[in-house]
C-alpha cells in the first residue's frame, strides 16, 4: 500500500510519530528553529548523546532516541546552506540525500510514520519552492524502496509552506 503523504501546520516537537527529522548542522550542535526546538522537547539527554557522535557527512542521516519528545525517534540530517560557496546541482543533489537517507534510515529501523519540516528553509536560507519540490520527489522516490513506512508528515511551520506543499501534493 502506498504512504499516505500529509501536510500538518504546525511544530515538529509536538507530533507522535515514530520518527521526526531534525533540520541539524553537520556538527551536531545545539541550534535555533527546529533543531533548539526539538531539543527542548526530547530534554538535555539528547545534547549529551549528540555531543558523543561524529558531525555528519554530508546527506548522511544518524538516528537517536526521542527521549521526552513525543516522538520515538530523532533523524539528524544537515541541510547544506543555499548561500554556501558551491555548484546549486551540488547543493540540490545534497539536500535530496538528506531526504532520501532519513526515508532509508527510518526504513532501516522498522519504522511506519515519520515527519519532515522544511529542511532548509530557515536559517539556511533555501527558497520555499525549490526545497519544497526537492522534498516531494525525493521522499516519494526512497518510498519506493522503504515500504514499511506508511506515513509522511511534511510539518510546515509557516501557513506558506503548507499552501506550498498543497498544491504540490494535488
Ligand atoms: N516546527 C516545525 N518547523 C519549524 C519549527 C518548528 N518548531 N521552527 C522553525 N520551523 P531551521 P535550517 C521551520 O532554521 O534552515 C539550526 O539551528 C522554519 O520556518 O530550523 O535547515 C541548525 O543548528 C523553516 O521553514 O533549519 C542549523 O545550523 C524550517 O523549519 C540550521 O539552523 C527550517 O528552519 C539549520 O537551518
Amino acid at each position: 500500500m502506498a504512504a499516505r503523504l500529509d501536510i500538518v501546520l504546525g511544530r515538529i516537537e509536538q507530533l507522535a510519530l515514530d520518527a521526526v527529522v531534525n533540520a541539524a548542522n553537520r556538527h551536531l550542535l545545539p541550534g535555533a528553529g527546529v533543531d533548539g526546538a526539538l531539543r527542548r522537547a526530547a530534554g538535555p539527554e539528547l545534547t549529551r548523546l549528540t555531543e558523543t557522535l561524529q558531525p555528519l557527512a554530508p546527506g548522511e542521516a544518524i538516528i537517536t532516541p526521542g527521549f521526552d519528545a513525543p516522538a520515538k525517534h530523532i533523524i539528524h540530517v544537515a541541510a547544506p546552506m543555499w548561500f554556501a560557496d558551491g555548484g546549486e546541482d551540488d547543493k540540490i543533489a545534497e539536500l535530496a540525500a538528506c531526504y532520501r537517507s532519513a526515508i532509508a534510515t527510518a526504513h532501516a529501523h522498522g519504522l511506519a510514520t515519520i515527519g519532515f519540516p522544511c529542511l532548509g528553509t530557515g536559517i539556511y536560507g533555501w527558497p520555499a519552492e525549490s526545497a519544497c519540490d526537492i522534498a516531494i520527489e525525493n521522499v516519494r522516490a526512497a518510498l519506493t524502496q522503504a515500504h514499511n513506512i506508511n506515513r509522511v508528515v511534511f510539518c510546515c511551520f509557516l501557513q506558506s509552506d503548507a499552501d506550498l506543499y498543497a498544491a504540490r501534493l494535488n
